[in-house]
């Protein structure tokens, strides 16, 4: 068994990327419940996004949406941010939400809602040039209801060469990175489904183009942690969204609903080098929190991400090379369980305290009365929300 003293030096490197869209409202399509305290602009998203940063440790940046995160200067975001003690990461577009691209964005019949699309993403580069961030994240909502409805190989044809013009103009050590969902709001088809049409568009756009894989846009049963294993096999593995899912793209708390798979994920990023300082493999979480408060509920977030994190730094793996190297199925299994089942919150709260860090971020946040403050403080204006 390996020692969590051993895996502590591993640990520290553990930075998880916030959504901003996490703090503001959302809801499902029966309703959007607001909640007092939820911020108004972006500088407080940030500010509560530099809260969850402030008590945890674990999470140095947040990533953008834009529009719904539009300034008029990002330098002075950007210094905001940093006054705050995080930084700015991934700029994510949203084509999703505009009448013109109700049919399609990159992937329209019509040339000219391309061109739209594609200015959309040149825009957001020129966010990320003034904000320093550097993956630019595409989903799209494109796709179809119906059979017969639009042509599904030329719309790949579109979307190839929307790509292409939109990953020309990045510069320095920016990616595209280019993220799937196997259905919603499209029903039929998605025009980027899967992993495996991700990586093909990837592996044409070239170097500058990886692949994000958001852990709710999968079919109920997929095995996961194999796609995480190819990916980083083949390089092309940019980033995670991390949520957690029952029934579709429920986007809950990360390891909420299956702790095991975060577990095995895990696992196989450590196994194919996408954990620290060597790898470019971007950790963010793509959550709402619907119900619950939010910023305790990102806490809890990295909280999971950190304790299945160091289950999985804990793998004994050369107990279970050799294991497997002599045949032993059951014993290789019993050394992967055992990782899984070995409870670190007390470790890990020792660690936090020997940091200068709450040993319970939750109990702390809740004690420390920064809720309280921010309902006092935010009142008027409009609450963020998807718009
Ligand atoms: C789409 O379901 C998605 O996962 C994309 O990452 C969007 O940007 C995000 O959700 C919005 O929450
Ligand atoms: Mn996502």
């Amino acid at each position: 068994m390996v020692d969590f003293a051993d895996v502590t030096p591993r640990l520290s490197q553990l930075a998880i990327e916030l959504p901003s869209w996490a703090f503001g409202n959302s809801g499902t399509r029966f309703k959007v419940f607001g909640t007092p305290g939820t911020p108004r602009t972006v500088q407080e998203k940030i500010a509560d996004a530099a809260t969850v940063h402030r008590f945890t440790g674990l999470a140095p940046t947040v990533a953008l949406h834009i529009p719904w995160d539009t300034v008029d200067d990002f330098g002075a975001l950007r210094a905001h941010a940093e006054e705050q003690g995080v930084a700015l990461g991934t700029i994510n577009s949203n084509t999703f939400q505009d009448d013109d691209f109700k049919l399609g964005s990159l992937t329209h019949s019509d040339p000219k809602v391309r061109r739209k699309a594609v200015d959309h993403h040149l825009a957001c580069i020129e966010v990320m040039n003034e904000t320093g961030s550097r993956d630019l994240k595409i989903w799209l909502a494109d796709g179809t209801n119906y059979p017969g409805q639009g042509d599904i190989r030329a719309r790949q044809e579109w979307l190839a060469e929307g790509l292409a013009d939109i990953c020309a103009q990045l510069s320095g050590d920016q990616r595209l990175v280019l993220e799937y969902k196997f259905f919603e709001p499209a029903f039929y088809h998605t025009d980027v489904p899967d992993w495996g049409t991700s990586y093909a568009h990837c592996v044409a756009l070239g170097e500058r183009a990886v692949v994000c894989l958001d852990t709710g846009h999968h079919a109920p049963g997929t095995n996961i942690e194999f796609i995480v294993a190819q990916l980083l096999r083949l390089g092309k593995l940019g980033s995670f969204d991390f949520n957690s899912r029952f029934y579709a793209d429920d986007d809950l708390i990360v390891g909420a609903a299956d702790p095991f798979q975060l577990f095995r994920i895990l696992v196989e990023v450590v196994r194919g080098g996408g954990y620290g300082p060597g790898s470019d493999v971007a950790l963010m979480l793509d959550q709402c929190h619907n119900i619950e408060q939010r910023i305790p509920g990102q806490i809890r977030s990295v909280l999971n991400v950190q304790e299945m994190t160091a289950r999985a730094l804990l793998l004994d793996t050369e107990a279970l090379d050799a294991a497997r190297t002599a045949g032993d199925v059951l014993l290789a299994h019993e050394i992967f369980t055992d990782a899984f089942y070995t409870d670190v919150r007390r470790d890990l709260a020792d660690w936090r305290e020997s940091r200068g860090l709450p040993a319970d971020p939750m109990r702390a946040y809740l004690a420390s009365g920064y809720q309280k403050q921010i309902e006092a403080d935010r009142v008027g204006g409009r609450q963020a929300g998807w718009n």
